[in-house]
């Protein structure tokens, strides 16, 4: 797998802020030394927590949290969790096995995982509405269309993509079975065939001639798409022209925040693909 660095924006934690006590007057002229003004206690603006981030560099389910705390500037620290989400520590946190997963003590259960509740969660709380509206009406808008992701489009991308990518297919799925390879083969492309009428449905019906489904900037459902997009280079899956052009749009938006996690995406399909080749 690509193993391109995870610059991690962790910073010192803040000191605390040393109170300025008042000398009391001892004299009745005060000596030169002291004379100055103390200076003023600058007021620091509240500091947002490190979002903590267990995260699996070639999948587009983290790319897209990866992606969404580097635009939102949120100070994020990954733990590359490759091999260990099935670990009984993890197990014992989080025993979905998933990634991305975030911790946070606010959390009921101190853990989060689900890619787009993560980011709703993170927005909510930090305030982020550029990236989540909070009008109930465009905030449906957001909501129906990272559902109809991962509820629709996500399982053809799955699919289409896994075999080639060498990620476990879903029990029941034809790929996952002992089928022959002609079997799974023709699961693959039918898989892959089915993902141009919900990508239209992007299209169409949630951009609606704007830029992005949250109009001129992108918001969370679009970070999801797009980082989704990416998985399809490892088929060669001819996107439509709009989809290029909206992918480029993103990546141009966003700049570091998307290019970064999606080299470690792009640079797992390279491997893939060099493999598959050799
Ligand atoms: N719907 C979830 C999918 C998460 C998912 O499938 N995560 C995979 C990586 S792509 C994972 O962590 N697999 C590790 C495992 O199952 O042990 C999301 O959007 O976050």
């Amino acid at each position: 797998m690509a193993k391109a660095a995870t610059k991690g924006t962790k910073k010192a934690a803040a000191k605390p802020a040393v109170k300025a006590k008042a000398a009391k007057p001892s004299g009745k002229t005060a000596p030169k030394a002291t004379a100055k003004a103390a200076p003023k206690a600058k007021t620091r603006p509240a500091k947002k927590p490190t979002v903590k981030l267990s995260m699996l560099r070639p999948s587009v389910n983290n790319m897209t949290v990866r992606v969404f705390t580097r635009a939102a500037g949120l100070d994020h620290a990954e733990t590359d969790a490759w091999g260990q989400t099935r670990t009984a520590e993890f197990l014992a946190r989080n025993p979905a096995h998933l990634t991305p997963m975030i911790e946070d003590k606010g959390l009921p259960r101190g853990v989060l995982w689900e890619s787009c509740a993560i980011m709703q969660y993170l927005a909510n709380k930090h305030g982020l509405d550029k990236f989540y509206p909070k009008a109930p009406a465009k905030r449906a808008m957001i909501d129906s269309a990272m559902f109809y992701l991962v509820g629709t489009l996500y399982p053809y991308v799955a699919r289409a993509t896994y075999p080639a990518l060498g990620f476990p297919q879903y029990a029941g799925e034809v790929g996952h079975s002992d089928a022959q390879p002609e079997k799974k083969s023709e699961a693959q492309q039918a898989a892959a065939a089915a993902i141009a009428e919900p990508l239209e449905v992007f299209h169409s019906f949630f951009r609606d001639g704007k830029p992005f489904i949250g109009g001129n900037n992108p918001s969370i459902a679009d970070i999801r798409l797009a980082a989704t997009l990416e998985f399809l280079a490892v088929i060669d899956y001819a996107l439509p022209g709009w989809a290029k052009d909206y992918m480029a749009a993103i990546e141009k938006k966003l700049g570091k925040a998307y290019a970064e996690p999606a080299s470690d995406v792009r640079g797992y399909i390279a491997h893939m693909k060099a493999q598959a080749g050799a």
